[in-house]
């Protein structure tokens, strides 16, 4: 008797998790669907001339971040983890992996006249898909034992990992979009014209010296990637913190003031960089996206328009950039447990921007999540909570950090993807914070860690000063 009711109890509790599980998988499903009508809206953007080339002259052309997507999820869910067959081997292998060459010389290694066309692409992603649309169906309709099974944990942490694997790469996508010119790209009918605004002063906000949480518990969070392994406690002296993220108008000050030809302002390194880094090799004189018309007047090359530059938008620059303004104005970047000292202060609960618990309940907050196609006016969104009253600590750009991209302790490669982060623990990639117009609300979870290296140029990435 007694033996009975433990089996029912048992049989049923099973059932709790079984179903629990369910919801977990249905969630993630209507994600990827949401994520992959997005993508699908992206690539409609660029014509077919622009398809074939490469945006950004050291990355790969459209075509590849367009197999890119469907060949991660094939090769890391099906492939890695199911240990499916390939219906596409060629394809599984061209798409793989993006380039990140230091050289021109490099990139030319990896340069191909064959990239197949869109529609053999298309066809190759509709299969991959279909693969994906099948797997959900076994797991929420029909094949209790793959939900059953010893599997299912690595399984569902691979879907995961597809899924914002391709959420990082929509933003990639839309920074190479970016460097084509307008003529090539067709604006979405959501398109606005930017909005302008005033310029704010600059303030600074006292943050007091306490404890800044890095990384996540285990089971914090249904997935995190292996640089979010684990959770870390760093102290944190008090600083004061910039109000806003820099503004074109503060940024201008710099370059007309002759901040580009001032190698003292500058690293050695980063020095030897601007001296060729500007347009064909001559010395870079402004950031990436900024140009002067023939009348003098400073442009922004926008992602759709040029316009004349916008001084209250946050300005986008390399670490190197914004490294050499803080010299400029005596005062210094934060590192990255200062930026989370003063985005989340003593609240140890709060998950997400001003203590959202999910991602969807940021979505009324800070200027994410492709809610608009340019920045807006720094401190001009609505601003999820924060306890020092930081305004676009969470949008509107992403922001530099001193500290070096590398591991907190308790790191481990993940199984599924080893080189993702480890490969960049190289001194030269920095941590940047926040989140731009362009990054998915999914991506703000508190424990979420981005980088990029230390002179590219191209990401929607500014920063704001501390001192
Ligand atoms: C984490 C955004 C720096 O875009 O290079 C995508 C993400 N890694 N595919 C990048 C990534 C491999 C990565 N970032
Ligand atoms: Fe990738």
């Amino acid at each position: 008797m007694r033996q009975t009711q433990t089996q029912a109890y048992k049989q049923e509790q099973e059932q709790e998790q079984a179903q629990a599980q369910r919801q977990v998988l249905a969630d993630l499903r209507r994600r990827f669907q949401a994520a992959r009508q997005r993508t699908d809206r992206l690539f409609d953007w660029v014509d077919a001339s622009a398809y074939t080339q490469a945006g950004i002259p050291l990355r790969h052309p459209v075509v590849f971040y367009h197999g890119h997507f469907d060949a991660f999820l094939f090769n890391t869910v099906f492939k890695r983890v199911l240990k499916q067959a390939s219906f596409h081997p060629a394809f599984d292998d061209l798409f793989e992996r993006g380039i990140d060459p230091a050289s021109l010389a490099d990139a030319d290694v990896h340069a191909r006249s064959d990239w197949p066309d869109r529609a053999t692409v298309a066809a190759y992603k509709t299969e991959v898909w279909q693969h994906l649309e099948a797997l959900f169906d076994r797991l929420l309709v029909d094949d209790g034992a793959l939900v059953a099974s010893a599997r299912l944990p690595l399984l569902q942490q691979a879907l995961w990992m597809a899924y914002e694997h391709e959420l990082m790469h929509q933003e990639t996508l839309l920074y190479i979009i970016h460097q084509f010119p307008h003529a090539h790209k067709r604006p979405p009918e959501s398109y606005t014209l930017p909005v302008a605004g005033p310029v704010p002063d600059v303030t600074f906000q006292p943050v007091p010296a306490g404890l800044a949480m890095l990384g996540a518990e285990p089971g914090d969070f249904p997935f995190v990637w292996d640089n979010e392994q684990w959770a870390t406690a760093v102290a944190v002296e008090a600083f004061s913190m910039q109000t806003h993220p820099v503004t074109h108008a503060e940024f201008l000050d710099f370059v007309t003031a002759g901040g580009y030809q001032t190698p003292s302002l500058w690293s050695e390194s980063a020095w030897a960089w601007v001296q060729t880094a500007g347009v064909e090799g001559q010395p870079k004189t402004h950031p990436h996206q900024w140009f002067q018309a023939a009348d003098g007047t400073w442009q922004l090359r926008s992602l759709f328009e040029d316009l004349p530059l916008p001084l209250s938008w946050p300005v986008y620059v390399t670490h190197a950039e914004a490294e050499a303004y803080c010299r400029f104005v005596g005062r210094r970047l934060p590192t990255e447990a200062e930026w989370h000292r003063a985005a989340y202060g003593d609240h140890a609960d709060w998950r997400y921007p001003g203590g959202a618990v999910s991602p969807e309940a940021v979505g009324g907050g800070g200027h994410l999540n492709f809610t608009g196609w340019t920045p807006v006016p720094v401190g001009s969104a609505e601003q999820p909570a924060n306890p020092y009253g930081l305004k676009d600590m969470h949008g509107n750009g992403w922001a530099w950090t001193a500290t070096p991209f590398a591991p907190l302790p308790g790191f481990e490669p993940s199984p599924l993807y080893e080189p993702y982060s480890q490969d960049f623990f190289d001194g030269a990639h920095y941590v940047v914070c926040g989140g731009s117009p362009f990054t998915d609300a999914q991506l703000t979870r508190r424990s979420f860690r981005n980088w990029f290296y230390w002179h590219y140029p191209y990401t929607y990435t500014g920063f704001r000063t501390v001192q």
